[in-house]
């Protein structure tokens, strides 16, 4: 069995006492919740306030993005031993923000992968297509490139290691949803395009699903076979909803 994760991706949001508040939220609800991981993915400044309030908790800590080297003249950059270092636990790789506004390409994602492992902490490898990709009737090849560029790279074992995200770029910031039945789609499409080459890592690896998860929507995302999880957007910017989809989760 695969246990349920529930990442907040907050982006670019919040201030410091915004984010101590929803930091502070997000726990008192989580020690009712037993089955899922929650994790919260903050911005870089926050993380601080992250560490010491979810210290002794459930709740584990995560970066938004990484520096594909490991220290020196990179100007504006975070390297994965300082996210190691202020407690994270997960780094989001590759989200579709990433590749689109900064340029990331599936080489590079494979790098900062690789270096967040190296640090000992968990990527969450974000995959997806776009609308005009998707009513091209290519969603399936670009997920098999975006996949099968890191098996290449970095090999099918770093699939033990990380966890995926899919999440359809269409979904993103929109207010639309994959409806539960294109996800699985997707879903099982990724599974096993995996298992296709280590059929244990293939079962084993948590597939979450990005996209406009919200509370009227998770459960029945989140009772799809292959959906493991959900890596939240704009719903994890409020306690209350996130916490709804993490009970959806249980
Ligand atoms: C969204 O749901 O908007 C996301 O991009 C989550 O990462």
């Amino acid at each position: 069995m695969r246990q349920p994760l529930i990442a907040g991706n907050w982006k670019m949001n919040g201030t410091r006492s915004s984010a101590e508040a929803l930091i502070k939220g997000v726990l008192e609800g989580a020690e009712k919740l037993g089955k899922a991981e929650i994790a919260i993915c903050p911005p870089f400044p926050f993380l601080e306030a992250g560490e010491r309030l979810v210290a002794n908790s459930s709740v584990r800590l995560g970066g938004q993005n990484v520096c594909t080297e490991a220290s020196g003249a990179y100007t504006g950059e975070v390297s994965a031993a300082m996210l190691a270092e202020f407690g994270c636990s997960y780094v989001i790789c590759g989200h579709s923000e990433r590749r689109e506004y900064y340029g990331e390409t599936d080489a590079i994602v494979a790098k900062k992968l690789a270096i967040v492992v190296e640090n000992g902490m968990k990527p969450i490898l974000c995959v997806g297509e776009t609308l005009d990709q998707r009513e091209q009737g290519k969603t399936q090849e670009v997920i098999a490139q975006q996949i099968d560029a890191v098996i290449a790279q970095n090999g099918i074992a770093s699939f033990a290691e990380l966890e995926i995200a899919y999440e359809p770029i269409w979904a993103i910031g929109t207010g639309k949803t994959a409806t539960p039945e294109q996800a699985q789609e997707v879903h099982d499409f990724i599974r096993q395009r995996i298992a296709g080459q280590d059929q244990a890592i293939g079962a084993k690896v948590r597939i979450l699903y990005g996209g406009s998860m919200k509370p009227g929507n998770a459960s029945d995302l989140l009772s799809q076979p292959d959906i493991d999880g959900g890596l939240i957007g704009g719903a994890a910017l409020a306690a209350e909803d996130f916490l709804a989809i993490c009970r959806a989760g249980e």
